[in-house]
Protein backbone atom coordinates (compact mmCIF):
# COMPACT_ATOMS: atom_id res chain seq x y z
CA UNK A 1 0.00 0.00 0.00
CA UNK A 2 1.22 3.72 -0.71
CA UNK A 3 2.58 5.13 2.34
CA UNK A 4 1.36 9.23 2.11
CA UNK A 5 3.81 11.20 4.37
CA UNK A 6 3.79 14.66 6.08
CA UNK A 7 6.04 17.07 3.64
CA UNK A 8 7.59 19.77 6.40
CA UNK A 9 10.69 21.62 5.52
CA UNK A 10 11.66 20.22 2.26
CA UNK A 11 11.40 16.93 3.34
CA UNK A 12 8.82 13.75 3.73
CA UNK A 13 8.37 12.67 7.31
CA UNK A 14 7.10 9.57 8.86
CA UNK A 15 4.79 9.38 11.76
CA UNK A 16 3.74 6.97 14.91
CA UNK A 17 0.32 7.03 13.93
CA UNK A 18 -1.52 6.24 11.03
CA UNK A 19 -4.37 5.76 9.29
CA UNK A 20 -5.69 4.15 6.36
CA UNK A 21 -7.57 5.62 3.26
CA UNK A 22 -10.28 3.20 1.65
CA UNK A 23 -11.11 3.04 -1.71
CA UNK A 24 -14.98 4.00 -1.84
CA UNK A 25 -15.98 1.85 -4.98
CA UNK A 26 -14.97 -1.40 -2.98
CA UNK A 27 -14.36 -0.17 0.84
CA UNK A 28 -10.77 -1.64 0.57
CA UNK A 29 -8.13 0.09 2.18
CA UNK A 30 -5.64 1.19 -0.78
CA UNK A 31 -3.44 3.94 1.04
CA UNK A 32 -1.67 4.43 4.56
CA UNK A 33 -1.28 8.11 5.62
CA UNK A 34 1.14 9.41 8.53
CA UNK A 35 -1.45 11.27 11.32
CA UNK A 36 0.67 14.63 12.39
CA UNK A 37 0.32 15.06 15.81
CA UNK A 38 1.18 18.53 17.72
CA UNK A 39 4.49 18.95 17.78
CA UNK A 40 4.77 17.81 13.72
CA UNK A 41 2.03 20.78 13.16
CA UNK A 42 4.44 22.99 15.29
CA UNK A 43 7.53 21.95 13.14
CA UNK A 44 5.46 22.48 9.43
CA UNK A 45 4.62 26.54 10.74
CA UNK A 46 7.57 26.64 12.16
CA UNK A 47 9.72 25.80 8.68
CA UNK A 48 6.72 28.13 7.07
CA UNK A 49 7.66 30.84 9.20
CA UNK A 50 10.87 30.46 8.31
CA UNK A 51 11.20 30.26 4.93
CA UNK A 52 8.79 33.47 4.79
CA UNK A 53 12.69 35.18 5.77
CA UNK A 54 14.88 33.14 3.38
CA UNK A 55 14.69 32.73 -0.30
CA UNK A 56 11.27 32.74 -1.15
CA UNK A 57 10.77 36.39 0.79
CA UNK A 58 13.39 37.45 -1.12
CA UNK A 59 11.98 36.81 -4.73
CA UNK A 60 10.15 38.95 -7.40
CA UNK A 61 7.10 38.75 -8.23
CA UNK A 62 8.18 37.28 -11.65
CA UNK A 63 10.57 34.57 -9.99
CA UNK A 64 7.38 33.46 -7.92
CA UNK A 65 5.33 33.02 -10.68
CA UNK A 66 8.14 31.06 -13.14
CA UNK A 67 8.13 28.91 -10.21
CA UNK A 68 4.33 28.66 -9.81
CA UNK A 69 3.91 27.57 -13.43
CA UNK A 70 6.55 25.11 -13.37
CA UNK A 71 4.19 23.28 -10.46
CA UNK A 72 1.26 23.46 -13.35
CA UNK A 73 3.47 22.11 -15.79
CA UNK A 74 4.49 19.30 -14.02
CA UNK A 75 0.70 18.67 -12.80
CA UNK A 76 0.13 18.36 -16.65
CA UNK A 77 3.36 16.10 -16.76
CA UNK A 78 2.28 13.96 -14.18
CA UNK A 79 -1.23 13.76 -14.62
CA UNK A 80 -1.91 10.15 -14.93
CA UNK A 81 -0.50 9.92 -11.49
CA UNK A 82 -2.73 12.82 -9.73
CA UNK A 83 -5.39 10.79 -11.94
CA UNK A 84 -5.04 7.28 -10.26
CA UNK A 85 -4.77 9.12 -6.92
CA UNK A 86 -7.55 11.01 -7.25
CA UNK A 87 -10.10 8.30 -8.55
CA UNK A 88 -8.59 5.62 -5.97
CA UNK A 89 -9.51 8.53 -3.02
CA UNK A 90 -12.86 9.19 -3.86
CA UNK A 91 -14.51 6.52 -6.47
CA UNK A 92 -14.85 9.50 -9.03
CA UNK A 93 -15.21 8.51 -12.50
CA UNK A 94 -12.30 9.33 -14.57
CA UNK A 95 -14.26 10.79 -17.33
CA UNK A 96 -14.76 13.31 -14.35
CA UNK A 97 -11.30 13.58 -12.24
CA UNK A 98 -9.64 14.00 -15.65
CA UNK A 99 -11.78 16.68 -17.23
CA UNK A 100 -12.73 18.77 -14.10
CA UNK A 101 -10.08 18.32 -11.03
CA UNK A 102 -7.07 17.54 -12.59
CA UNK A 103 -6.87 20.11 -15.24
CA UNK A 104 -7.99 22.40 -12.93
CA UNK A 105 -5.61 21.90 -10.11
CA UNK A 106 -3.10 23.15 -13.16
CA UNK A 107 -4.85 26.01 -14.51
CA UNK A 108 -5.06 27.25 -10.65
CA UNK A 109 -1.41 27.42 -10.33
CA UNK A 110 -1.14 29.25 -14.08
CA UNK A 111 -4.74 31.55 -13.62
CA UNK A 112 -2.95 33.07 -10.21
CA UNK A 113 0.73 33.14 -11.60
CA UNK A 114 -0.80 35.29 -14.32
CA UNK A 115 -3.11 37.43 -12.15
CA UNK A 116 -0.66 38.54 -9.58
CA UNK A 117 1.16 40.52 -12.07
CA UNK A 118 -1.40 42.97 -12.74
CA UNK A 119 -2.66 43.03 -9.15
CA UNK A 120 -2.70 47.14 -8.89
CA UNK A 121 -2.95 48.69 -5.54
CA UNK A 122 -4.12 52.53 -4.99
CA UNK A 123 -2.48 55.86 -5.38
CA UNK A 124 -3.98 58.98 -4.26
CA UNK A 125 -2.90 62.56 -4.40
CA UNK A 126 -3.60 64.86 -1.40
CA UNK A 127 -3.58 68.62 -0.82
CA UNK A 128 -1.31 69.56 2.36
CA UNK A 129 -1.92 72.58 4.64
CA UNK A 130 2.31 74.28 3.91
CA UNK A 131 0.31 73.87 -0.39
CA UNK A 132 3.24 71.12 -1.03
CA UNK A 133 0.76 68.07 -1.13
CA UNK A 134 1.71 64.74 -0.60
CA UNK A 135 1.14 61.29 -2.63
CA UNK A 136 -0.40 57.93 -0.71
CA UNK A 137 0.48 54.60 -1.96
CA UNK A 138 -0.71 51.44 -0.94
CA UNK A 139 1.72 48.06 -1.32
CA UNK A 140 0.04 44.80 -0.87
CA UNK A 141 2.42 42.31 1.61
CA UNK A 142 2.19 38.57 2.03
CA UNK A 143 0.34 38.18 5.62
CA UNK A 144 2.58 35.01 6.73
CA UNK A 145 1.72 31.47 7.17
CA UNK A 146 -1.12 30.45 5.58
CA UNK A 147 -3.50 27.90 7.32
CA UNK A 148 -5.28 26.02 4.34
CA UNK A 149 -8.00 23.38 5.59
CA UNK A 150 -9.87 21.67 2.73
CA UNK A 151 -12.37 18.80 1.72
CA UNK A 152 -12.61 15.57 0.19
CA UNK A 153 -15.40 16.27 -2.79
CA UNK A 154 -13.06 18.26 -5.16
CA UNK A 155 -9.81 17.41 -3.62
CA UNK A 156 -6.88 18.95 -5.68
CA UNK A 157 -9.20 20.99 -7.46
CA UNK A 158 -10.19 23.13 -3.86
CA UNK A 159 -6.80 22.72 -2.26
CA UNK A 160 -4.82 24.31 -4.55
CA UNK A 161 -7.65 26.81 -5.40
CA UNK A 162 -6.07 28.12 -1.98
CA UNK A 163 -2.31 27.01 -2.23
CA UNK A 164 -1.88 29.32 -5.36
CA UNK A 165 -3.35 32.46 -4.96
CA UNK A 166 -1.55 32.26 -1.06
CA UNK A 167 1.72 31.52 -2.93
CA UNK A 168 1.41 33.87 -5.56
CA UNK A 169 1.31 36.63 -3.12
CA UNK A 170 4.36 35.48 -1.60
CA UNK A 171 2.92 33.61 1.80
CA UNK A 172 3.93 30.22 3.01
CA UNK A 173 1.04 27.62 3.29
CA UNK A 174 0.98 24.69 5.80
CA UNK A 175 -1.98 22.50 4.48
CA UNK A 176 -4.56 19.94 5.72
CA UNK A 177 -6.24 18.13 3.22
CA UNK A 178 -9.00 15.76 4.09
CA UNK A 179 -8.38 12.76 6.02
CA UNK A 180 -10.42 10.85 3.12
CA UNK A 181 -8.60 11.92 0.37
CA UNK A 182 -5.16 13.15 1.09
CA UNK A 183 -3.69 11.22 -2.08
CA UNK A 184 -2.90 14.64 -4.26
CA UNK A 185 -2.43 16.51 -1.87
CA UNK A 186 0.69 14.09 -1.50
CA UNK A 187 1.71 14.03 -4.57
CA UNK A 188 1.63 17.71 -5.09
CA UNK A 189 4.36 18.06 -2.19
CA UNK A 190 5.96 15.80 -4.61
CA UNK A 191 5.89 18.47 -7.21
CA UNK A 192 6.62 21.20 -4.88
CA UNK A 193 9.99 18.85 -4.19
CA UNK A 194 10.61 18.53 -8.28
CA UNK A 195 10.37 22.18 -9.42
CA UNK A 196 12.52 23.16 -6.40
CA UNK A 197 10.59 25.20 -4.45
CA UNK A 198 11.86 26.42 -1.61
CA UNK A 199 11.75 24.55 1.45
CA UNK A 200 9.03 25.55 4.27
CA UNK A 201 7.30 26.97 1.32
CA UNK A 202 4.20 24.00 0.83
CA UNK A 203 3.95 22.01 4.22
CA UNK A 204 1.65 19.17 4.34
CA UNK A 205 0.67 17.69 7.73
CA UNK A 206 -2.16 15.36 7.36
CA UNK A 207 -5.10 14.07 9.58
CA UNK A 208 -8.38 14.86 11.39
CA UNK A 209 -10.67 17.67 12.03
CA UNK A 210 -11.07 18.21 16.23
CA UNK A 211 -8.47 17.28 18.92
CA UNK A 212 -6.07 16.41 15.57
CA UNK A 213 -4.04 18.31 12.86
CA UNK A 214 -7.01 20.34 11.84
CA UNK A 215 -7.59 21.58 15.60
CA UNK A 216 -4.08 22.15 16.06
CA UNK A 217 -3.77 24.44 12.61
CA UNK A 218 -6.69 26.34 13.01
CA UNK A 219 -5.56 27.18 16.97
CA UNK A 220 -1.53 27.95 16.67
CA UNK A 221 -0.55 31.00 16.79
CA UNK A 222 2.41 31.21 14.58
CA UNK A 223 -0.33 30.91 11.50
CA UNK A 224 -1.90 34.48 10.29
CA UNK A 225 -5.02 33.55 8.61
CA UNK A 226 -6.92 30.25 7.47
CA UNK A 227 -8.59 29.72 4.61
CA UNK A 228 -11.30 26.56 4.49
CA UNK A 229 -13.75 24.58 2.60
CA UNK A 230 -16.15 22.14 4.02
CA UNK A 231 -19.14 21.87 6.04
CA UNK A 232 -21.29 25.06 7.88
CA UNK A 233 -20.61 23.28 11.23
CA UNK A 234 -17.07 22.86 11.02
CA UNK A 235 -16.82 26.37 9.89
CA UNK A 236 -18.45 27.46 13.10
CA UNK A 237 -15.82 25.23 15.10
CA UNK A 238 -12.95 26.77 12.94
CA UNK A 239 -14.04 30.29 13.81
CA UNK A 240 -14.38 29.22 17.76
CA UNK A 241 -10.76 28.20 17.91
CA UNK A 242 -9.37 30.88 15.34
CA UNK A 243 -10.62 33.55 17.50
CA UNK A 244 -8.34 32.71 20.07
CA UNK A 245 -5.55 34.07 18.06
CA UNK A 246 -8.00 36.72 16.60
CA UNK A 247 -7.36 35.46 12.59
CA UNK A 248 -8.43 36.41 9.36
CA UNK A 249 -10.65 33.84 8.05
CA UNK A 250 -11.91 32.54 4.78
CA UNK A 251 -14.68 30.17 4.42
CA UNK A 252 -16.80 28.46 1.42
CA UNK A 253 -19.51 26.13 3.65
CA UNK A 254 -22.40 24.41 2.47
CA UNK A 255 -25.35 24.80 0.40
CA UNK A 256 -29.25 23.92 -0.66
CA UNK A 257 -29.13 25.20 -3.94
CA UNK A 258 -32.16 25.86 -5.83
CA UNK A 259 -32.90 25.43 -9.44
CA UNK A 260 -35.73 27.02 -11.16
CA UNK A 261 -37.35 25.54 -14.76
CA UNK A 262 -39.67 28.29 -16.28
CA UNK A 263 -42.26 26.80 -18.86
CA UNK A 264 -40.70 29.32 -21.50
CA UNK A 265 -37.09 27.16 -20.99
CA UNK A 266 -35.90 25.25 -23.46
CA UNK A 267 -36.78 22.27 -21.98
CA UNK A 268 -34.19 19.36 -22.78
CA UNK A 269 -31.45 21.66 -22.22
CA UNK A 270 -32.87 22.76 -18.55
CA UNK A 271 -33.66 18.58 -18.27
CA UNK A 272 -29.76 18.18 -19.58
CA UNK A 273 -28.24 20.99 -17.04
CA UNK A 274 -30.80 20.53 -14.02
CA UNK A 275 -30.00 16.57 -14.29
CA UNK A 276 -26.21 17.62 -13.60
CA UNK A 277 -26.35 19.90 -11.22
CA UNK A 278 -28.05 17.01 -9.22
CA UNK A 279 -26.06 14.22 -10.02
CA UNK A 280 -22.47 15.26 -11.10
CA UNK A 281 -19.63 13.85 -9.24
CA UNK A 282 -22.42 11.72 -6.81
CA UNK A 283 -24.23 15.11 -5.61
CA UNK A 284 -21.08 15.76 -3.67
CA UNK A 285 -20.57 18.88 -5.46
CA UNK A 286 -21.37 22.53 -2.83
CA UNK A 287 -23.11 23.88 -5.63
CA UNK A 288 -25.24 21.07 -6.37
CA UNK A 289 -28.89 21.85 -6.74
CA UNK A 290 -31.13 19.75 -4.39
CA UNK A 291 -34.26 22.06 -4.70
CA UNK A 292 -35.90 22.13 -8.24
CA UNK A 293 -38.37 24.42 -8.83
CA UNK A 294 -40.49 23.88 -12.47
CA UNK A 295 -43.51 25.57 -13.38
CA UNK A 296 -46.86 24.15 -12.73
CA UNK A 297 -47.41 23.59 -16.61
CA UNK A 298 -44.79 21.56 -17.23
CA UNK A 299 -44.05 20.08 -13.69
CA UNK A 300 -45.01 16.49 -14.50
CA UNK A 301 -43.45 16.30 -18.13
CA UNK A 302 -40.24 17.80 -16.48
CA UNK A 303 -40.37 15.01 -13.33
CA UNK A 304 -40.86 12.25 -15.94
CA UNK A 305 -37.75 13.78 -18.05
CA UNK A 306 -35.72 13.97 -14.86
CA UNK A 307 -36.86 10.40 -13.89
CA UNK A 308 -35.38 9.01 -17.27
CA UNK A 309 -32.77 10.88 -17.00
CA UNK A 310 -31.30 9.60 -13.21
CA UNK A 311 -32.24 6.00 -14.40
CA UNK A 312 -29.80 5.94 -17.24
CA UNK A 313 -27.03 7.26 -15.23
CA UNK A 314 -23.75 4.80 -15.55
CA UNK A 315 -23.03 2.68 -12.48
CA UNK A 316 -19.41 1.39 -14.00
CA UNK A 317 -16.15 1.12 -12.86
CA UNK A 318 -14.48 4.51 -12.67
CA UNK A 319 -11.81 3.51 -15.68
CA UNK A 320 -14.47 2.64 -17.79
CA UNK A 321 -15.80 5.56 -21.03
CA UNK A 322 -19.28 5.10 -20.27
CA UNK A 323 -19.30 5.40 -16.43
CA UNK A 324 -21.04 8.88 -15.40
CA UNK A 325 -22.12 8.25 -11.58
CA UNK A 326 -19.92 6.88 -8.85
CA UNK A 327 -20.00 5.83 -5.49
CA UNK A 328 -20.11 8.49 -2.41
CA UNK A 329 -16.88 8.67 -0.51
CA UNK A 330 -17.00 7.13 2.57
CA UNK A 331 -19.63 4.75 4.55
CA UNK A 332 -19.99 7.55 7.17
CA UNK A 333 -21.24 9.86 4.25
CA UNK A 334 -23.09 6.72 2.82
CA UNK A 335 -25.01 6.42 5.94
CA UNK A 336 -25.61 9.73 6.01
CA UNK A 337 -27.37 10.14 2.70
CA UNK A 338 -29.02 6.90 3.31
CA UNK A 339 -30.92 8.53 6.38
CA UNK A 340 -31.97 11.44 4.70
CA UNK A 341 -33.65 8.62 2.00
CA UNK A 342 -35.25 7.12 5.00
CA UNK A 343 -36.34 10.47 6.76
CA UNK A 344 -37.90 11.86 3.28
CA UNK A 345 -40.26 8.88 3.58
CA UNK A 346 -41.44 9.57 6.93
CA UNK A 347 -41.74 12.37 6.08
CA UNK A 348 -44.26 11.74 3.00
CA UNK A 349 -42.54 11.87 -0.04
CA UNK A 350 -43.16 10.44 -2.99
CA UNK A 351 -40.20 8.59 -4.09
CA UNK A 352 -40.13 8.79 -7.50
CA UNK A 353 -37.19 7.11 -8.48
CA UNK A 354 -34.18 5.67 -6.07
CA UNK A 355 -33.80 5.74 -2.71
CA UNK A 356 -31.93 2.92 -2.02
CA UNK A 357 -28.64 0.92 -2.55
CA UNK A 358 -27.64 -0.28 -6.06
CA UNK A 359 -26.79 -4.24 -6.26
CA UNK A 360 -23.70 -4.93 -8.31
CA UNK A 361 -23.24 -8.52 -7.12
CA UNK A 362 -19.73 -7.82 -7.42
CA UNK A 363 -17.29 -5.96 -5.09
CA UNK A 364 -19.15 -3.23 -5.61
CA UNK A 365 -21.69 -3.99 -3.13
CA UNK A 366 -19.25 -3.67 -0.34
CA UNK A 367 -18.54 0.16 -1.85
CA UNK A 368 -20.22 3.06 -1.14
CA UNK A 369 -23.12 3.12 -3.80
CA UNK A 370 -26.46 4.73 -3.55
CA UNK A 371 -29.31 5.03 -6.35
CA UNK A 372 -29.76 8.46 -7.95
CA UNK A 373 -32.99 9.64 -6.05
CA UNK A 374 -35.80 12.47 -6.86
CA UNK A 375 -38.64 13.40 -4.64
CA UNK A 376 -41.79 15.14 -4.98
CA UNK A 377 -44.88 16.07 -2.81
CA UNK A 378 -42.60 17.31 0.52
CA UNK A 379 -43.46 20.22 2.64
CA UNK A 380 -40.97 23.55 2.39
CA UNK A 381 -40.34 22.92 6.05
CA UNK A 382 -39.42 19.04 6.19
CA UNK A 383 -35.77 18.41 6.73
CA UNK A 384 -34.78 17.23 3.61
CA UNK A 385 -35.87 20.59 1.86
CA UNK A 386 -34.26 22.56 4.62
CA UNK A 387 -31.07 20.38 5.10
CA UNK A 388 -27.68 20.18 2.67
CA UNK A 389 -27.26 16.18 2.28
CA UNK A 390 -24.46 16.00 -0.11
CA UNK A 391 -25.92 13.71 -1.89
CA UNK A 392 -27.27 12.47 -5.42
CA UNK A 393 -30.52 13.50 -4.93
CA UNK A 394 -33.39 16.74 -5.47
CA UNK A 395 -36.89 17.27 -4.56
CA UNK A 396 -39.06 18.86 -7.13
CA UNK A 397 -41.98 21.13 -6.24
CA UNK A 398 -44.25 23.23 -8.79
CA UNK A 399 -44.45 26.90 -8.59
CA UNK A 400 -47.34 29.16 -10.81
CA UNK A 401 -45.72 32.64 -10.23
CA UNK A 402 -41.99 34.26 -10.42
CA UNK A 403 -42.66 35.97 -7.50
CA UNK A 404 -43.27 33.15 -5.57
CA UNK A 405 -40.43 30.89 -6.84
CA UNK A 406 -38.35 33.60 -6.02
CA UNK A 407 -39.63 33.58 -2.19
CA UNK A 408 -39.54 30.02 -2.12
CA UNK A 409 -35.95 29.83 -3.66
CA UNK A 410 -34.58 32.47 -1.31
CA UNK A 411 -36.50 30.85 2.06
CA UNK A 412 -33.02 29.05 3.20
CA UNK A 413 -30.39 29.94 5.59
CA UNK A 414 -27.72 29.11 3.01
CA UNK A 415 -26.83 31.32 -0.07
CA UNK A 416 -24.57 29.50 -2.53
CA UNK A 417 -25.48 29.21 -5.60
CA UNK A 418 -28.81 28.87 -8.00
CA UNK A 419 -29.88 28.30 -11.50
CA UNK A 420 -32.91 29.43 -13.46
CA UNK A 421 -33.81 28.30 -16.67
CA UNK A 422 -36.05 30.34 -19.01
CA UNK A 423 -36.18 31.77 -22.83
CA UNK A 424 -37.37 35.15 -21.71
CA UNK A 425 -33.55 36.64 -20.98
CA UNK A 426 -35.25 39.80 -19.19
CA UNK A 427 -36.95 37.21 -16.72
CA UNK A 428 -33.84 35.43 -15.64
CA UNK A 429 -31.76 38.40 -15.24
CA UNK A 430 -34.24 39.81 -13.15
CA UNK A 431 -34.94 36.62 -11.26
CA UNK A 432 -30.85 36.09 -10.86
CA UNK A 433 -30.67 39.09 -9.24
CA UNK A 434 -33.53 38.75 -6.89
CA UNK A 435 -31.79 35.23 -5.70
CA UNK A 436 -29.84 35.61 -2.71
CA UNK A 437 -26.78 33.64 -3.78
CA UNK A 438 -23.23 34.42 -4.49
CA UNK A 439 -23.43 32.30 -7.66
CA UNK A 440 -26.21 32.71 -10.25
CA UNK A 441 -26.98 30.85 -13.43
CA UNK A 442 -29.16 31.67 -15.99
CA UNK A 443 -29.23 28.59 -18.79
CA UNK A 444 -26.33 26.81 -17.45
CA UNK A 445 -24.51 25.35 -14.16
CA UNK A 446 -20.66 24.98 -12.69
CA UNK A 447 -19.80 27.48 -15.69
CA UNK A 448 -17.01 30.37 -14.41
CA UNK A 449 -14.60 32.32 -15.62
CA UNK A 450 -11.69 32.18 -12.34
CA UNK A 451 -11.34 35.84 -12.09
CA UNK A 452 -15.34 36.24 -11.02
CA UNK A 453 -16.02 36.35 -7.26
CA UNK A 454 -17.09 33.25 -6.05
CA UNK A 455 -18.52 32.59 -2.75
CA UNK A 456 -21.62 32.25 -0.82
CA UNK A 457 -24.00 34.69 1.54
CA UNK A 458 -25.97 33.56 4.68
CA UNK A 459 -24.48 30.54 6.30
CA UNK A 460 -22.52 29.48 2.84
CA UNK A 461 -19.00 31.13 3.78
CA UNK A 462 -17.31 34.35 4.34
CA UNK A 463 -15.59 35.90 1.79
CA UNK A 464 -14.93 35.64 -1.89
CA UNK A 465 -12.52 33.69 -3.23
CA UNK A 466 -11.48 33.55 -7.30
CA UNK A 467 -9.17 36.31 -9.39
CA UNK A 468 -8.80 39.54 -7.06
CA UNK A 469 -11.30 38.50 -4.69
CA UNK A 470 -8.23 35.70 -3.36
CA UNK A 471 -5.32 38.15 -3.76
CA UNK A 472 -7.28 40.43 -1.70
CA UNK A 473 -7.82 38.12 0.77
CA UNK A 474 -4.04 36.56 0.94
CA UNK A 475 -2.41 39.76 0.82
CA UNK A 476 -3.08 42.70 3.11
CA UNK A 477 -2.43 46.81 1.92
CA UNK A 478 -0.47 49.04 4.11
CA UNK A 479 -0.44 52.55 2.76
CA UNK A 480 3.13 54.92 2.18
CA UNK A 481 2.61 58.60 2.88
CA UNK A 482 5.09 60.63 0.96
CA UNK A 483 5.27 64.81 1.55
CA UNK A 484 6.41 66.13 -1.41
P1 LIG B 1 -15.79 18.87 6.57
O1 LIG B 1 -16.17 20.19 7.12
O2 LIG B 1 -16.21 17.64 7.27
O3 LIG B 1 -14.21 18.74 6.44
C1 LIG B 1 -13.44 19.67 5.71
C2 LIG B 1 -12.05 19.72 6.30
O4 LIG B 1 -12.10 20.24 7.61
C3 LIG B 1 -11.36 18.37 6.42
O5 LIG B 1 -10.01 18.53 6.05
C4 LIG B 1 -11.51 18.04 7.88
O6 LIG B 1 -10.54 17.16 8.38
C5 LIG B 1 -11.38 19.41 8.50
N1 LIG B 1 -11.98 19.56 9.82
C6 LIG B 1 -13.07 18.94 10.32
N2 LIG B 1 -13.31 19.37 11.59
C7 LIG B 1 -12.35 20.28 11.89
C8 LIG B 1 -12.05 21.07 13.03
N3 LIG B 1 -12.80 21.03 14.13
N4 LIG B 1 -10.98 21.88 12.99
C9 LIG B 1 -10.23 21.97 11.88
N5 LIG B 1 -10.45 21.23 10.77
C10 LIG B 1 -11.50 20.40 10.76
O7 LIG B 1 -16.31 18.91 5.06
P2 LIG B 1 -16.30 17.71 4.03
O8 LIG B 1 -17.26 16.71 4.55
O9 LIG B 1 -14.89 17.34 3.74
O10 LIG B 1 -16.90 18.41 2.72
C11 LIG B 1 -18.27 18.51 2.47
C12 LIG B 1 -18.80 19.85 2.90
O11 LIG B 1 -18.02 20.88 2.30
C13 LIG B 1 -20.21 20.14 2.42
O12 LIG B 1 -20.92 20.79 3.45
C14 LIG B 1 -20.03 21.08 1.26
O13 LIG B 1 -21.12 21.91 0.96
C15 LIG B 1 -18.85 21.85 1.68
N6 LIG B 1 -18.16 22.41 0.51
C16 LIG B 1 -18.29 23.75 0.27
C17 LIG B 1 -17.69 24.30 -0.86
C18 LIG B 1 -17.82 25.75 -1.20
O14 LIG B 1 -17.07 26.23 -2.05
N7 LIG B 1 -18.71 26.49 -0.57
C19 LIG B 1 -16.94 23.49 -1.70
C20 LIG B 1 -16.82 22.14 -1.40
C21 LIG B 1 -17.43 21.61 -0.28
O1 LIG C 1 -14.73 25.94 -9.30
C1 LIG C 1 -14.35 26.40 -8.22
O2 LIG C 1 -13.44 27.19 -8.15
C2 LIG C 1 -15.00 25.98 -7.00
N1 LIG C 1 -14.59 26.64 -5.89
C3 LIG C 1 -15.90 25.01 -6.99
C4 LIG C 1 -16.51 24.55 -5.82
C5 LIG C 1 -17.19 23.42 -5.82
C6 LIG C 1 -17.74 22.89 -4.60
O3 LIG C 1 -17.88 21.73 -4.36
Amino acid sequence: MRELRNYIDGKFMNSERKFDVSNPVNGKPHAVACEADQATVDDAVAAANKALAGEWGQMSVAQRCEILCKVADKIEERFDDFLQAEVADTGKPHSLASHIDIPRGAANFRVFANSIGSFATECFEMDTPDGSGAINYSLRKPLGVIGVISPWNLPLLLMTWKVAPALACGNTVVVKPSEETPSTATLLAEVMDEVGMPAGVFNLVHGFGPDSAGEFLTKHKDISAITFTGETSTGKAIMRAASENVKPLSFELGGKNPGIVFEDANFDDAVEGIGRAIFANTGQVCLATERVYVERSIFDNFVHALKEKAESLELGWPDEERTNFGPLVSKAHQQKVLSYYRLAVSEGANVITGGGVPKFSDERDQGFYVEPTIWTGLSEEAKCVKEEIFGPVCHIAPFDTEQEVIKLANASEYGLASSVWTTNLARGHRVAKALESGTNWVNCWFLRDLRTPFGGTKMSGIGREGGVHSLNFYSEPVNICVKL
